[in-house]
């Protein structure tokens, strides 16, 4: 019988060398050793930020990727066809932005992401842009109903005037030192404008004009970027994405990690929390916009699971 090679012994060298995905552009993503970084070609491998692979050199000063490591924390989203789409590994944290205005704050994506960090075992913090627009009252009361009983730091910014910049320096130096943070929130939020203030020798990439930005729901930032800040830790930038679910919940899970619901306790301990369940207290106990945004995500993930069954 002729033995069988498992693929890894066939198709990774013996000269490959490990390196870090810090960048990805198309087909080609940028990858980081101690000799310093090489864009390589991906060959019909899946690589994104935060990815150990293996590379070999390739023609000039390029490399093709030859195998991609084992992925841990990483933040994998559904798309809207119920697919899997791995965003980022390795990573440490999310830190997830939101803002009060320009664009306005949205809840909804908060609490999904606030889910995500949950389920995936990543840390999580705020960070509430353009403070220098004012953060009106009922921002703060949803942010602040979201935040109180779970372990969530908030950080306040806004590039011009500087305010929150050195608070959230010292936390990513102590948090995201050998685990990166990915920064992720709703497109025009300003992460890109963040990381530029984090980094103000680099050019970390465009950030949107406000006239061009309006209305359009443009996504300034195409691809992700991993950056090494001066003061110690890393934060990786990614384009805003205006549907975040994240991937692989099953209905009764959601409950388990949504921010407030997995606080509840009902009549029976498997509540879905659906409306006119008997006994349920969610409705007495959470706001309408915690409650809707629950749902929502319930609605989505279980309309998923029948299409599977
Ligand atoms: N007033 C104010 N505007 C800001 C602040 N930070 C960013 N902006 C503006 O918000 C707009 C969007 O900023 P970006 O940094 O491009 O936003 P982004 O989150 O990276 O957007 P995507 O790359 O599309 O996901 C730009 O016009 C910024 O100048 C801030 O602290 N205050
Ligand atoms: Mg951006
Ligand atoms: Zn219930």
């Amino acid at each position: 019988m002729a033995r069988k090679r498992s693929p890894r012994t066939k198709e990774i060298p013996t000269d490959a060398r490990t390196g870090r995905v810090v960048e990805t552009v198309g087909r080609r993503v940028r990858v980081r050793d101690d000799e310093g970084e090489r864009v390589c070609f991906l060959s019909g491998h899946r690589a994104v930020i935060g990815d150990r692979v293996r590379w070999v050199p390739a023609q000039g000063e390029g490399g093709k990727i030859v195998a991609v490591e084992p992925r841990e924390r990483a933040l994998v989203r559904m798309d809207h066809r119920g697919r899997e789409q791995v965003l980022a590994s390795n990573l440490g944290g999310l830190l997830i932005a939101v803002s009060a205005r320009e664009p306005g704050f949205r809840a909804a994506l908060l609490d999904r992401y606030m889910v995500a960090a949950d389920v995936f075992g990543l840390d999580a913090a705020l960070v509430v842009t353009k403070t220098d627009l004012g953060v009106d009252d009922e921002t703060e009361l949803q942010i602040a109903r979201r935040t109180e009983h779970a372990d969530l730091p908030v950080f306040r910014t806004s590039i011009d005037p500087k305010a929150g910049i050195e608070e959230l320096e010292a936390f990513l130096a102590e948090h995201a030192t050998g685990r990166p943070w990915a920064l992720v929130g709703s497109s025009g939020v300003g992460k890109t404008s963040l990381v530029q203030v984090l980094l103000p020798d680099l050019d970390v990439g465009p950030v949107a004009e406000i006239s061009e930005f309006w209305g359009t729901g443009k996504h300034t930032t195409t691809h992700s970027r991993l950056f090494a800040l001066p003061g110690g830790g890393e934060i990786a930038d990614s384009p805003g994405i205006r549907n975040f679910t994240p991937a692989g919940l099953t209905a009764q899970d959601i409950g388990r990690h949504f921010p407030r619901v997995r606080d509840l306790v009902c009549k029976y301990r498997d509540c879905l929390h659906r409306p006119g369940e008997e006994g349920c207290v969610a409705e007495e106990e959470l706001s309408e916009p915690l409650m809707d945004s629950y749902r929502t995500l319930l609605g989505q993930v279980t309309e998923v699971q029948d299409r599977r069954y």
